[in-house]
């Protein structure tokens, strides 16, 4: 956590109002330190999003930044004049040097973005318009960089989806049981060998390439206050070559169970089957015409894949110790790896059904 009094003084590198009144840590995200901060200038009230970027994670935060902003003024541009445009596409704030981003004494990267107001993510679905809204934002946000000019964006996180690279890594993880916890994780492990070529399943597919948001989960889009629609797609870090089917996979993840990543009581935990069609009319509405054949029929496989790569990544930072993801308890991780395996059980239990919604939609 970063002191009051350097937050203030970050802040006041970009071009933000005179003022100054509270800033606060924000937000729910398992990666950066994400702060409101507000200012006042007697008249005017402003917020902004200043965010400290996971250098450990993203280590080239130079490329990240060059996407964002590539891809917010290919968003904005495609969008024109069209209403609450402020509203739609995150906006960077530059600093007085005319800067995207800020490198401060001890070498951490900042960036600031307008707050877009009257708007909120949920870290939980709570119900099928929800999920429709959120998954249809996505779906556009796609259709709008389908056509984004080369060059091809940079690789944030090289691998990021590579299923059979993270099944290697949960395998490396097991071997070196660096917090002994490969016991405690038995049945997870088990559970993991026995689906080991899933992480095939996307890679051999020969399907094309896109642009992609790499982290469509619910809390990563902004729904509008009043209209319940969604707003404006956020946490751009992961924006990068990707397939259809990863984004489509999770929302599945996160739009069709209203429990939480990390809830103890599995026994809600399960895919709701109107959710799931929520979200899936939602996204194909909002991606429109754009998506080929093999990748409308790819998308049941994208949820299984990915909910899959996202429990043996929480189980392998279970076992390696807890280094990447924040955790606030000691078995976070491995609660968080059992949604994902309780969320996988549930669509190979309903997949042929989910199969069959797919082709009367697509
Ligand atoms: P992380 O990568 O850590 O998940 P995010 O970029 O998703 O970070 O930001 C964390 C949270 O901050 C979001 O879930 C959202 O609630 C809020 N947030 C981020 N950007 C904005 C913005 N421009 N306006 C309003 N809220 C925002
Ligand atoms: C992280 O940044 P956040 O909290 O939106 C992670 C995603 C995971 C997600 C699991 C860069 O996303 O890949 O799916 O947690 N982001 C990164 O909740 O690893
Ligand atoms: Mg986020």
């Amino acid at each position: 956590m970063i002191e009051l009094l350097s937050l203030v003084a970050v802040a006041r590198v970009f071009e933000v109002q005179k003022g100054f009144r509270s800033a606060k840590p924000y937000g729910s995200g398992h990666i950066h330190d994400t702060y409101c901060v507000t200012f006042d200038d007697g008249d005017r009230e402003d917020r902004i999003i200043l965010q400290c970027i996971n250098t450990a994670i993203f280590k080239n935060p130079v490329a990240v930044m060059e996407n964002i902003e590539r891809v917010t003024n290919h968003l904005r541009s495609r969008l024109g004049r069209g209403a609450d445009i402020g509203r739609r596409v995150l906006q960077l704030i530059s600093t007085h040097d005319g800067a995207g981003w800020h490198v401060d004494a001890e070498g951490r990267y900042w960036r600031a973005y307008q707050f877009i107001e009257q708007a909120r993510t949920f870290d939980s679905v709570n119900s099928p318009k929800q999920a429709f809204e959120a998954a249809k934002a996505f779906g556009e946000f796609q259709r709008l960089l389908a056509d984004l000019p080369p060059p091809r964006l940079h690789e944030s996180i090289p691998d990021f989806h590579n299923t059979a690279k993270r099944f290697s890594a949960f395998e490396r993880a097991v071997a070196a049981d660096e917090s002994a916890r490969d016991e405690a994780a038995r049945d997870e492990i088990a559970f993991a060998r026995a689906r080991e070529t899933l992480a095939m399943v996307l890679l051999g597919a020969g399907l094309p390439e896109r642009v992609t948001h790499n982290d469509t989960k619910l809390n990563n889009v902004l729904l509008d206050d009043e209209s319940g629609e969604g707003l404006c797609v956020i946490d751009l870090d992961t924006v990068m070559p990707g397939l259809a089917a990863y984004d489509f996979g999770d929302m599945v993840r996160t739009m069709t169970c209203p429990e939480a990543e990390d809830e103890r009581d599995l026994s809600q935990v399960a895919v709701d089957f109107e959710l799931f069609d929520a979200v899936l009319r939602g996204y194909l509405g909002g991606a429109g015409s754009f998506l080929t054949a093999p990748e409308r029929g790819s998308l049941i496989a994208g949820a299984k894949v990915i909910v899959f790569e996202q429990g043996i990544r929480f189980l392998a930072d279970f076992l390696a110790g807890d280094t990447y993801y924040k955790v606030n308890r000691p078995e976070q991780n491995l609660d968080r790896c059992r949604t994902q395996f309780k969320l996988l059980s549930s669509i190979e239990q309903q997949e042929d059904d989910m199969t069959g919604l797919l082709r009367a939609l697509a």
